[in-house]
């Protein structure tokens, strides 16, 4: 963990520009009718898991470059994680990927007491075969030809909830890379009754307070077709299998242009919204740091979240799933938060009931004005202030940087070329 001395010091040079500007922002914001402070007080209580292997440098199909001081087991991540979360302190858990981090449960708990972190959501993996194992997942797992095969990555997944169980987790997330690379290899009815089959034997072991998220993605690894394509068999599955099942939306697993916003209502208005995997992408599922291609989309994601706030029960998981292949996983992890929470501030803004009365008025311009006076607003001195009221940085890249955090554990942890990337 950094020293606190380090981020106090940096805290103290910013401190009163912070004030200013929070009081400025304050006084614009009450004359819009909002009270700034109830804002920062939602945008505090607003947290983002990471997931442990985001902390890792990822790569492409082509090559993998590490980075500096990378994590070389769950331990070290759950050290990075930490890190993340004393400065930003908008990432209070972190969601586990077994095998990769498979520990004893009791280490695995106190280690994430010592750094001050939970654990969210577990996720399985029969996208790739693991040493010893005895049946390959090269042509499938869930909805694989061979019941056996079939077996093998049910009882994956039965073990990810043993051991969330064992560590606190209260969700599983499914995402299988199964599909097809040929017109004519699958018969896509039959693939999907047997994906549908395996996952009711998942479901029925989850324990009555879990939930479970499917993850739908359009392509890759399989290039003609995907078991689990988009939103409309993703719905199909939550429903099929009961009311403890839901549809993960992973921001970057759709084609170029979707209209995702209006994904995320549809989930919403019929109950089977689970979650989200935050990243932003502009081509495909590129993994980029969330916010950095489109941060008007996220608003628009975010506005229809905050418009079901008192939807009875709502309360969707939210994550970060992002592979950082040029940058400090640390740092755009921060970032990537930060960015979750501006757009979740920025849509707290919107005056919603005038957006109706325009809305109702047939009024288009005024509707879309009254939504973007939202996404125009910098609120920045709110996050930077939830930031600094919980203990964190004010600016935790700088913090991060005066630290030399990256320095101090590359000396003490040997550079990989190694280990899962992780672009799921
Ligand atoms: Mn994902």
């Amino acid at each position: 963990m950094i020293d606190q001395t380090i981020i106090d010091k940096d805290n103290e040079a910013r401190r009163a520009a912070l004030a200013a500007d929070y009081d400025a922002l304050g006084a614009s914001l009450d004359r819009r009718g909002i009270d700034i402070a109830a804002i920062t007080a939602k945008v505090t209580a607003y947290g983002v898991a990471v997931p442990s292997w985001g902390v890792g440098t990822g790569g492409t199909r082509f090559a993998r470059f590490p980075g500096a001081g990378e994590p070389r087991h769950i331990f070290d991540k759950l050290d990075d994680c930490g890190v993340i979360q004393q400065l930003g302190r908008a990432t209070p858990s972190v969601s586990l990927h077994i095998p990769w981090d498979k520990e004893d449960p009791a280490d695995l708990r106190a280690k994430a007491e010592e750094v001050g972190l939970t654990f969210d959501a577990m996720n399985s993996n029969t996208f790739q075969d693991q040493e010893g194992q005895a049946h390959s997942y090269k042509f499938g797992s869930l909805s694989h030809n061979d019941a056996a095969t079939r077996a093998q990555a049910v009882e994956h997944n039965l073990e990810c909830i043993e051991i969330g169980q064992a560590i606190g987790s209260r969700a599983l997330t499914v995402w299988v890379g199964d599909g097809s690379n040929f017109p004519g290899q699958t018969n896509l009815t039959g693939q999907f009754e047997r994906y549908l089959d395996a996952m009711r034997q998942i479901y029925a072991g989850l324990p009555d307070d879990w939930r479970l998220f499917s993850e739908h993605k359009m392509y890759e690894p399989a290039f003609y077709s995907t078991v689990v394509q988009d939103w409309g068999t993703n719905y199909l599955i939550a429903k099929e299998l009961g009311e403890k099942a839901f549809c993960l939306v992973d921001l970057g697993h759709h084609a170029p242009n979707v209209n995702i916003e209006m994904i995320v209502a549809r989930l919403i208005q019929f109950g089977k919204l689970g979650g989200f995997h935050f990243n932003d992408s502009k081509y495909g599922d590129d993994d980029l740091d969330t916010g950095s291609i489109d941060p008007f989309r996220l608003f628009l994601v975010f506005n229809e979240l905050v418009a079901a706030e008192s939807v009875e029960g709502f309360d969707p998981a939210h994550m970060l799933d992002q592979s950082h292949n040029v940058t400090d996983p640390i740092e755009s992890l921060i970032s990537s938060a930060s960015e979750v929470r501006r757009a979740y501030a920025q849509a707290l803004l919107v005056d919603r009931e005038s957006l109706a009365g325009y809305q109702g008025d047939n009024d288009a311009l005024m509707s879309a004005a009254t939504l973007k006076a939202g996404f125009r607003t910098d609120v920045e001195p709110i996050l930077a202030m939830a930031r600094l009221g919980a203990g964190g940085a004010i600016d935790p890249i700088a913090a991060y940087r005066a630290s030399g955090y990256r320095a101090r554990v590359g000396e003490e942890r040997p550079a990989v070329s190694g280990a899962g990337g992780g672009i799921v």
